[in-house]
């Protein structure tokens, strides 16, 4: 049997500037790595594509700043993507390539392989990643994918392409819909990573710019550290109950799954031994959502790492105990989800149970321990209406009237295929029913995707682009703000002169405390 060459491809698509590294790619690489292979990857980040990047959409609506020193870690490329993909792969030759897709990077990532398959028709394409295991049918009906992964990949993926490198037959290797002549074979998942066992992520395979996330208008260069896989909630708007559901129904056990605090600092270590980065990004979605024995065991032994982290968590998991044991030890930033401001709306539509009563004393906890935070909230529901985004904005507006280190973030709602909000969609008939449909902008540039009529679209967008100035001004600005809702010379212009009196209200988040972090 002629042996083949070692060499993996992994192809990480992401739209213009969304910089970060993935974890569940970087983890694949390291068991690849140790299985004997050559790991290369490709990403799309510096190549400009259609999609306005979000970090200046997001000052546009001014919700963040403006990065000051992204010339000095981002390069956007020049070159031709197309043309970069097939040059790699002529001059690696690899055996197979694996592309991870999101839905919102479904179309881009189809664009890449596609381009591939024309080029190297025989060369092997793995999709894998949470849109595949969510909506495998979906993709392996696509011409350019040979194999789906359904689910964690850690173990299958070396397994598969330990045969693939011998010449083995495929079609029955578990983790896998296998499509061969044009039959699927739909293999059952291998379940569940025990992320205790797991090597540590690889991130040297990435490029350096990847490691640069803007945090309050810097780039930092940050590690991205993973806490727990999961959420131990169910929202009907989030990909993570589907997954936590699509693992129980196959009897894998939990999907929500908390790593050692041990394990976890020896990841830093590790990391930060080798990257040397300013900052600790923990990309678990629910930072908190553990016993606080667990988290005074993170707080005793993180206090020797010595560098600023942020994480997202569940608004329900802050206390000020929790926030003033983990400032002390570093946290720079806390970002959680308001989500909405109609307690009925909020509690009926989104399945969250909390009050906003609750959400201000979360505020108060914040300001007590003088901890900066960024509060995400969403609008453009189904039978929400003005007066009910209204709430959402005067509950914001509560709180910076409280607490001025706080950043809002607004998104437009807009449903993954396989949440329980995009059903309701599709039955109130605002989403095609053939299912056409895929998320593929993410909820980032005010346009809504669901069928509203087009004058409340426009009232939806200008909400959003005004949002950020109903919070910060005082009210008798509002009518005024009404003004710049419209996209028309007059409001556009008034948009302008609001967001230079807005800067008078605004918090200077400072970073003084932390000299020892290089590009601070
Ligand atoms: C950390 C995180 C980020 C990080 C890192 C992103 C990344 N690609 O890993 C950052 C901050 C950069 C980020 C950005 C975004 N994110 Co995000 N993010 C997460 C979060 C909280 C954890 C991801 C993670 O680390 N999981 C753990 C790893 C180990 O799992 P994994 O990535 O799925 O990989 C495993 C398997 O899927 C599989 N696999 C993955 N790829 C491949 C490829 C091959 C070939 C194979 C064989 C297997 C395989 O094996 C891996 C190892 O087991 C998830 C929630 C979640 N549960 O996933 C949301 C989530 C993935 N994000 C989401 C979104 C929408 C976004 C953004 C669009 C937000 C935005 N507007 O900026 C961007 C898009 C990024 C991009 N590529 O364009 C959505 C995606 C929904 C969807 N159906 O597509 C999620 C699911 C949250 C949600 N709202 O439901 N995100
Ligand atoms: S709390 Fe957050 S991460 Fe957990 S299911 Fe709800 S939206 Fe998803």
């Amino acid at each position: 049997m002629q042996s083949k060459s070692n060499t993996i491809l992994l192809i990480y698509p992401t739209h213009y500037k969304v910089t970060g590294l993935p974890v569940g790619l970087a983890s694949l690489a390291s068991n690849l790595r140790r299985g004997g292979f050559e790991v290369l990857v490709f990403d799309t980040c510096f190549y400009k594509d259609e999609v306005k990047d979000q970090e200046s959409t997001r000052a546009s609506i001014l919700s963040t700043k403006k990065i000051k020193n992204e010339n000095v870690y981002w390069k956007p490329k020049t070159s031709d993507l197309k043309e970069d993909i097939i040059a790699l792969i002529n001059k690696s030759r690899p055996i197979v390539v694996g592309i991870t897709v999101l839905e919102n990077t479904f179309r881009l990532s189809l664009e890449i392989i596609n381009h591939i398959k024309e080029c190297f028709n025989d060369l092997i394409v793995v999709a894998g990643g949470i849109f595949p295991t969510l909506s495998p049918d979906m993709l392996i009906n696509e011409s350019s994918i040979d194999i789906v992964c359904i689910g964690e990949g850690e173990k299958s993926f070396v397994n598969l392409c330990n045969k693939i490198k011998n010449n083995e037959d495929l079609s029955s290797v578990e983790g896998f819909w296998v499509k061969k002549n044009g039959i699927v074979n739909k293999n059952k998942s291998l379940g569940l990573t025990d992320i205790n066992k797991n090597p540590f992520p690889d991130f040297s395979v990435f490029d350096e710019s990847l490691f640069y996330k803007p945090m309050q208008g810097r780039l930092l260069k940050m590690i991205f550290i993973e806490a727990a896989r999961g959420c131990a909630l169910k929202c009907p708007y989030c990909d993570n109950s589907k997954l936590k559901e699509y693992y129980a129904d196959n009897t894998f056990g939990n999907y929500y799954r908390y790593m050692d605090i041990n394990r976890i600092i020896e990841q830093i270590e590790y990391q930060v031994e080798k990257h040397s980065p300013d900052f600790i990004y923990f990309t678990s979605a629910d930072f908190l959502g553990t016993s606080d024995r667990k988290i005074e065991q993170f707080v005793n032994k993180y206090a020797k790492i010595k560098l600023p982290f942020t994480f997202q968590t569940r608004l329900e998991t802050i206390t000020s105990k929790r926030i003033k044991a983990l400032k002390d030890v570093g946290l720079f930033w806390v970002r959680t989800g308001v989500e909405h401001g109609n307690d009925a709306f909020r509690r009926k539509m989104l399945d969250r149970k909390y009050s906003n009563s609750y959400v201000i004393e979360t505020v108060e906890v914040l300001k007590e321990n003088n901890m900066g935070a960024s509060m995400q909230n969403m609008m453009g529901f189904p039978f929400e209406n003005r007066e009910m985004i209204f709430d959402t904005i005067n509950l914001n507006r509560k709180m910076y009237q409280i607490y001025k280190k706080l950043q809002f973030n607004i998104y437009i709602f807009t449903p993954f295929r396989s949440t329980a909000l995009y059903g309701l969609c599709k039955e109130e008939n605002l989403l095609p029913k053939d299912d056409s449909f895929v998320n593929d902008n993410g909820p980032m540039d005010g346009e809504t995707p669901l069928a509203f009529p087009d004058s409340y679209k426009k009232e939806l967008k200008g909400l959003w682009r005004t949002f950020n100035l109903y919070v910060k001004l005082p009210e008798e600005y509002d009518a005024q703000i009404r003004i710049a809702e419209r996209d028309d010379e007059e409001g556009r212009k008034m948009f302008n002169y609001l967001s230079g009196v807005m800067s008078d209200y605004e918090y200077e988040i400072e970073f003084d405390n932390y000299d020892n972090v290089e590009s601070l």
